[in-house]
């Protein structure tokens, strides 16, 4: 495959609602994402750094200059290329995982594309579908989150989680099994907003049965995550500590966490998103995919890998309709609390033309 143009689009297609996280609201999906035309494919990536640097060090701006400046130059050099050359050759660059997973991401959808193969097949999914989970961002009022919840379960999604924060945890936790029951998996995720000293507040979450906690403290709190999840009975998820597969091996080893949020932006791509579903496996620990608000072209990417077989867990893979009015690829429909992973050669899904030319705010060729 040789790579004739590479286009970075920046995209930004209005939320349904307001997204509210303990760090920051987000009320647009604002999307870079990484255009490739090969001699035998194109391909389509996703960058699911956001707009600014609140949920990880990472943000869009930043991703396209790394990628024009520092990505483009080493992935050009690559012969022959395919998708599993792209990490290897941006290792020497520090961090930027998220950057670094959507040019591998661009890269397998033009392989697969050339292929024939849909990207399912290629990871390894077990399953045509995969359960729906949703995320539920903070809300002010618990009337609006208890309408909000009955809203989803009436969707029929499988699993509600609740963002969390200081001061808006145990009571929204409480409103919701008082109204729903003890039956609807529940979860909470708190983005590393509590601290070690909070580890009373986070054990008064014990008699709702969550499914996980995840990440209470700082990415870099290993160490807490282990000592809080000796003293709470909730299993303790990790996301946002996870960069990689040798981490995600270390965090299980020492206690850290029982179960983790496989995202591949976070871990610097899907192949690498791949091996920390197997080193967790392999460890008996199961996983689920998690989300960053991506359109359609993420979100099919994100299906394919949520049909590996430990992925045991409903996901925060939601349907489109729950971000947004109108996807920018043709949308992801739930049935029956479910989604199709595609079935089409790379992605199976690409950019409506008409919805591309909508929704970008800018486009700029780096090659070609
Ligand atoms: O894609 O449905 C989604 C969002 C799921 O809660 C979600 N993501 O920490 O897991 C997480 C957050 C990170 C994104 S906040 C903009
Ligand atoms: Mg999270």
């Amino acid at each position: 495959m040789k790579i004739q143009s590479v286009e970075l689009l920046r995209v930004e297609i209005p939320l349904v609602t307001p997204f509210r996280t303990s760090f920051g609201t987000d009320t647009v999906r604002d999307a870079l994402l990484v255009h490739l035309v090969t001699d035998a494919a194109e391909g389509w990536g996703e960058c699911v750094a956001d707009r600014e640097p609140l949920y990880s060090a990472e943000w869009a701006d930043g991703a396209a200059m790394v990628i024009e400046r520092f990505f483009l130059p080493r992935i050009l050099a690559i012969d022959p290329l395919d998708a599993e050359a792209v990490a290897p050759a941006l290792a020497d660059v520090e961090g930027h995982p998220m950057a670094k997973g959507a040019l591998e991401m661009a890269v397998l959808d033009a392989q697969l594309r050339a292929s024939g193969e849909s990207f399912g097949s290629y990871i390894g999914a077990a399953r045509a579908h995969v359960d729906c989970g949703v995320s539920i961002g903070i809300q002010d009022d618990l009337g609006r989150l208890l309408d909000l919840v009955d809203g989803y379960l009436s969707d029929g999604y499988r699993r509600i989680k609740l963002k969390i924060e200081p001061g808006n945890d145990v009571a929204a936790v409480r409103a919701v099994r008082e109204r729903f029951g003890d039956d609807v998996l529940l979860q909470v995720d708190a983005n590393a907003a509590y601290t070690r000293a909070d580890g009373a507040t986070l054990a008064a979450l014990d008699p709702f049965g969550l499914l996980l906690i995840e990440q209470p403290l700082a990415p870099d709190d290993i160490v807490g995550h282990a000592r809080l999840a000796r003293s709470v009975t909730t299993p303790i998820c990790l996301d946002e500590s996870i960069t990689s597969a040798r981490l995600a091996a270390d965090a299980i080893d020492l206690g850290a966490c029982a179960i983790v949020n496989v995202k591949a932006g976070r871990v610097g791509g899907y192949l690498e998103a791949r091996r920390v579903h197997d080193v967790c496996a392999t460890r008996n620990v199961p996983v689920w995919c998690g989300g960053m608000l991506e359109t359609g072209l993420g979100r099919a990417a994100n299906v394919a890998l949520a049909a590996l077989p430990n992925f045991t867990l409903p996901g925060d893979t939601s349907a489109s309709a729950r971000y947004f009015a109108e996807d920018l690829t043709e949308p992801f429909i739930m049935v029956d609390g479910r989604l199709a992973v595609p079935e089409g050669p790379g992605l199976g899904v690409a950019p409506r033309p008409d919805a591309l030319e909508r929704f970008t705010t800018a486009r700029r060729h780096i090659h070609g």
